[in-house]
């Protein structure tokens, strides 16, 4: 019609001045044309898809035809279509009567658009609903075979695998650095079925049966009547379950630790909690305890830092695995085991073995490795496949085998119930990244999303009329056999071993495995914690149990809470310290650290390309700091005062004084102590680090914000003539992680 023509005119003629415009103020090629941007409407070649990209699968995990074309979902096809495939001649506009008419209900691609957009989202997970996904390799060393028949645990085996870590408590959109539990959990696509070893970076739990989970996690997730706090467990009912349910205390104090605010997910353990049993191709059987060992070591943030970045980048640890894999420094596991003898009594060294709130001190039953896992692949897609992913301990392979632990036992039930719901049917394998890799042949036939077309008329075991088939695998088919444990004679009964009722010993021993300085993290996290509770009874009945675990630990709490400390009502328990509980005392491999190098573009910037070269070649990541983007020194600027925060730093270097941008914060009086002469971002920037225990280097004029930071001559601060020789100096302090030093003295 003429008013829509006239109006695509206008605005083709504004299109070209603003881009008359621009042209103009393309600095250094007046006149000059620039690029031309190509429209992003024009139907072009397909772009070569991605292999990842595969687009939808073409056949069943039953193995028949789907007939779909390779490319024809994703965004590398030439046209738009609907979902039947059609060809659509327009996008943005909806079907009307008259250019300012209604719209009509006949548009099918306007309701087809919007309906599937409105069902986007699936429920989040009840918990754990937070979290990051990466895909990698599982190779075996082969130390198993002697142990378990699982095919991919046998030398140089290798498995593909894809892990998803987590969040407990938050909602799906909530900050990774909140002070939790993480989730550790593995698919191995193995050629004998799938494996999932669901796990925690946390080796207890808090409960020792699983009818008790849906109770914490009530008490845990926000208050039913406000919805607050988010992704937190400083509160009231989180508090008034733990004191109540005092076996919880044990998993609470490693919350409490560092190991409940990681530094990232490339340095936590992962523990598998539970006792599995490992059946070997004789038959014979042994108790196992599952273990993650990252190769860069157990490392942590400090509270301070883990609150900052949970609002400056609430997606640090998800940021941190993308980067770092996609950057080349891919993360490594070693899985090893805990072996312990496969008795009618099943405990160890008087632990009970399947009470989940207990761990076996490594120092009493080694752990062996038995392969090593590397990621190095992220997501394509994050709903498709970290979203998707639906794990459950049932998925077991021959050579492993789950034992009686109560807590164990409910889970079985609990993960295939859950994706019933979350996944909207019984055929959510049937979603790629759930797919085994090993062929499916089962029985299993419609439902909800049925994606297969199934052959066949005898879906039933015996059958005579489709060949007999499937039939039953026997041993040398390597079937899953259940390993036949006997089971003794006893009452049906609602009750725990005697065992189960020890809550305190083993708190007690970590308590007393940490270093002053992870003490003093641990004394304050309480401290946090309780004082965010409203009800005196609640803190009072905590300090109670703390008095049980240690007098210190309670005295000291219970100081910083403005109680009084209660006597213990158990007498303390008489245990050996594992030291290996500590992640402090040894030296680390700093691969995939970020390093911020702030830079006074008026300065001397000579060394500048050196160090970036030297923090590259020692596998870490430069980011250079300057008050404003572009180039500065010919090269480019990845970071501005007023787009970057110390938490993304594991050590800083100053490369020069940069003095208050016109716009920067008001500079401090001089006279009042304040510098005049550095940004005060700079001056943030490198309190904060200093707070924090990070290291800090200096060359040139650099040392001038260490002077007015009043931090020169410092543990952890150095300053050296060549900017190479700092960052030399920093690498080394960054093998212990952080300077430890720096934190004050405890108070006994
Ligand atoms: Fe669980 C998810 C780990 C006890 C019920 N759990 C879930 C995830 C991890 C764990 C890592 C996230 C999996 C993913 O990324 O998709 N859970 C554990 C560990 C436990 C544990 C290490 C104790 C040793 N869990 C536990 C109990 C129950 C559940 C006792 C129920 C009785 N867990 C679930 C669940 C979830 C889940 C509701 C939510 C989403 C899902 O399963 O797929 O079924």
């Amino acid at each position: 019609s003429k008013p829509v023509k006239a109006a695509k005119k206008a605005v083709a003629k504004t299109a070209e001045k603003v881009a008359d415009a621009l042209r103009a103020e393309v600095p250094g090629a007046p006149g000059s044309a620039p690029a031309t941007l190509e429209e992003p409407t024009t139907p072009r070649e397909p772009l070569p898809p991605k292999p990842e990209q595969g687009a939808p699968q073409t056949r069943t995990p039953t193995g028949a035809e789907t007939g779909a074309p390779p490319t024809d979902n994703g965004q590398q096809g030439a046209f738009l279509t609907t979902a039947q495939g059609a060809r659509l001649r327009d996008t943005d506009h909806s079907l009307k009567a008259g250019p300012r008419g209604p719209v009509l209900l006949q548009d099918h691609h306007l309701r087809e658009k919007i309906t599937h957009f409105d069902h986007e989202r699936i429920p989040e997970r009840v918990v754990h609903a937070r979290g990051a996904g990466a895909h990698g390799t599982f190779t075996g060393y082969g130390t198993a075979t002697k142990l378990s028949r699982a095919g991919f645990l046998k030398k140089n085996k290798e498995t593909p695998v894809f892990v998803r870590f987590s969040t407990v408590l938050g909602s799906r959109g909530s900050a990774d650095t909140v002070r939790d539990t993480r989730g550790f959990a593995t698919k191995f696509y193995t050629d004998e079925g799938t494996f999932d070893l669901v796990g925690n970076n946390i080796p207890v739990f808090f409960i020792q049966d699983a009818i008790k989970f849906p109770d914490i996690i009530h008490a845990g997730k926000p208050h039913p009547d406000r919805e607050i706090p988010q992704a937190q467990s400083a509160h009231d009912t989180f508090w008034d379950f733990v004191s109540l349910h005092t076996e919880a205390q044990h998993h609470t104090i490693w919350n409490m630790s560092d190991r409940g605010i990681p530094r990232s997910y490339r340095t936590m353990e992962g523990f598998g909690v539970h006792t599995f049993r490992l059946v070997n191709d004789a038959g014979e059987t042994v108790l196992v305890k599952f273990h993650w060992k990252p190769k860069l070591g157990v490392h942590s943030l400090v509270w301070e830092e883990a609150q900052l970045a949970a609002g400056v980048d609430p997606d640090f640890h998800r940021r941190d695995l993308y980067d770092a894999i996609e950057s080349g420094a891919y993360p490594e596991w070693e899985l090893g085991v805990q072996v312990f003898p496969d008795t009618p009594e099943e405990t160890f060294a008087g632990i009970d073995l399947l009470d989940p709130t207990k761990f076996v001190p490594e120092e009493l039953a080694p752990v062996q490795p038995i392969g090593t896992m590397v990621l190095d692949r992220t997501p394509t897609n994050y709903h498709a496949e970290v979203e998707q992913v639906a794990f459950h301990l049932g998925h077991l392979v021959p050579g492993i085998d789950v034992t009686n632990d109560p807590l164990l036992q409910g889970r079985l039930f609990s993960y295939l119930d859950t994706q019933l719901t979350r996944l909207g049917g019984p055929n959510f394998h049937q979603i790629p990244i759930n797919r085994p890799h090993a062929p499916v042949n089962d029985m299993l036939r419609d439902g909800m999303h049925q994606h297969a077309v199934h052959g066949g008329v005898a879906p039933y075991h015996p059958n005579s009329l489709d060949g007999g088939n499937p039939s039953e695998a026997g041993d040398a088919e390597t079937a899953f056999v259940d390993v036949p444990v006997t089971v003794t004679e006893a009452p049906k009964i609602r009750q725990n071993p005697a065992s189960f009722d020890d809550h305190y010993s083993q708190v007690r021993l970590f308590w007393l495995s940490m270093t002053p300085v992870e003490q003093e993290h641990i004394i304050s996290a309480y401290t946090f914690e309780l004082a965010k509770c409203y009800e005196q009874a609640i803190k009072q009945r905590q300090l109670l149990s703390l008095a049980n675990v240690d007098p210190v630990l309670c005295q000291r709490v219970a100081t910083g809470l403005g109680l009084p400390a209660p006597e213990p009502t158990v007498p303390l328990a008489e245990v050996t310290p594992s030291p290996v509980l500590s992640q402090l005392g040894q030296t680390w491999p700093g691969d995939g650290r970020t390093i911020g190098i702030v830079v006074d573009p008026d300065g001397d910037l000579d060394d500048l390309e050196a160090v970036r070269g030297a923090v590259f070649a020692a596998g870490m990541v430069p980011l250079v700091i300057a008050p404003h983007g572009g180039k500065v020194g010919g090269v480019a600027v990845q970071r501005t005062f007023a787009a970057t925060r110390s938490v993304e730093f594991d050590a800083v270097l100053l490369a020069g004084a940069p003095l208050p941008a016109p716009d920067a914060l008001p500079a401090r009086d001089a006279k009042a102590g304040g510098s005049a002469t550095v940004d005060p971002r700079v001056l943030l920037l490198v309190e904060e680090c200093w707070r924090h225990a990070k290291a800090v280097g200096a060359w040139g004029a650099g040392a001038t914000v260490l002077r007015e930071t009043g931090v020169a001559d410092t543990p952890g601060v150095v300053t050296a003539k060549t900017g190479e020789e700092a960052f030399a100096a920093v690498h080394e302090l960054l093998a212990a992680h952080r300077v430890w030093e720096r934190f004050p003295a405890p108070v006994a």
